[in-house]
């Protein structure tokens, strides 16, 4: 079975261990008592296939933040949550992406030098990890009336970030189960892509093999590759000269929006 790591990170508050007692639990607890950090597991089918998840619910409040152990930072996903009803709690995860960030370059430098220190047999073995995979979670969307980001200003940081988004609720149970299968399927998608870096290509491929692999549910805010071959497919059909980053906003705002009108509760998939 496949083990994927998932770390859990956000303000102090934001609902972090709620969402993961509605995981790990199905339990909701409406006293909030804060985190250190807890471990959990869990096995999840996602697309038939089992996964086994191993789960890091962080510390939110402030004096614990920087409590991560280095295995924390080698995680596979992050699920970076906010409060939908608190700006500031988006303005924190400013804090996490920059750690995730480094650790992401920190990957990509730790492979280059694997792949030149293993020289030819480099192409024969899969070296190093993926990048981490990132989705940001506006918690708490139960609470329309306190709403004080809104879908919109979530989806615009997840692109600018390059992250997947949902809202979720733990409370009401909204995209809790969603959200977790949409990460399975980021962090496969990212082991697949980074296995196929290692393999020597046939020269006639032009575009990346991985294209057609998309989860049709998601909005990914993300800019990469797969995204962009999507995008650039829809640019020729419209036969449109507008830049690619325009027409990118276009369409997933587009969606977002036919989306939020459908559901109150705002699932992007
Ligand atoms: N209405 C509503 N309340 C929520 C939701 N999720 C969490 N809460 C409440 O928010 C409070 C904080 O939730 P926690 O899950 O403990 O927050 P946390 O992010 O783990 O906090 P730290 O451990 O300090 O980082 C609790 O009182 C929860 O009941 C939600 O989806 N809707
Ligand atoms: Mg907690």
């Amino acid at each position: 079975m496949d083990k994927i790591s998932i770390t859990i990170c956000g303000d102090g508050g934001c609902g972090k261990s709620s969402i993961t007692l509605r995981l790990v639990h199905s339990q909701w607890i409406h006293e909030y008592d804060p985190t250190i950090e807890d471990s959990y597991s869990v096995t999840r089918n996602v697309d038939g296939l089992p996964y086994f998840l191993s789960i890091t619910d962080t510390a939110g409040q402030e004096e614990y933040r920087g409590l991560w152990t280095a295995s924390t930072l080698k995680s596979d996903a992050f699920l970076l949550v906010y409060d939908i009803t608190n700006p500031s709690s988006l303005e924190t995860l400013d804090y996490f992406m920059d750690m995730i960030n480094m650790e992401a370059e920190q990957r990509v430098e730790d492979n280059e030098r694997l792949r030149k220190e293993l020289g030819p047999q480099a192409a024969r073995a899969q070296i190093g990890m993926p990048p981490p995979v990132k989705i940001l979670a506006g918690n708490k969307c139960d609470l329309k009336d306190d709403r004080a980001v809104t879908s919109r200003d979530g989806l615009e940081y997840a692109r600018k970030h390059g992250c997947g988004f949902m809202e979720t609720s733990a409370r009401e149970m909204v995209n809790i189960e969603e959200t977790f299968s949409h990460l399975v399927r980021r962090v496969v998608e990212a082991r697949r892509v980074h296995c196929q870096q290692d393999t020597p290509r046939p020269p006639q491929c032009t575009e990346p093999a991985h294209t057609t692999a998309l989860p049709r549910t998601s909005v990914d805010a993300t800019v990469d590759g797969r995204t962009r071959s999507r995008v650039w497919r829809f640019i020729k059909r419209r036969k449109t000269t507008e830049p690619y980053e325009q027409v990118q906003e276009q369409n997933a705002m587009a969606r977002t929006e036919k989306q939020t009108r459908k559901h109150c509760l705002c699932c992007f998939r």
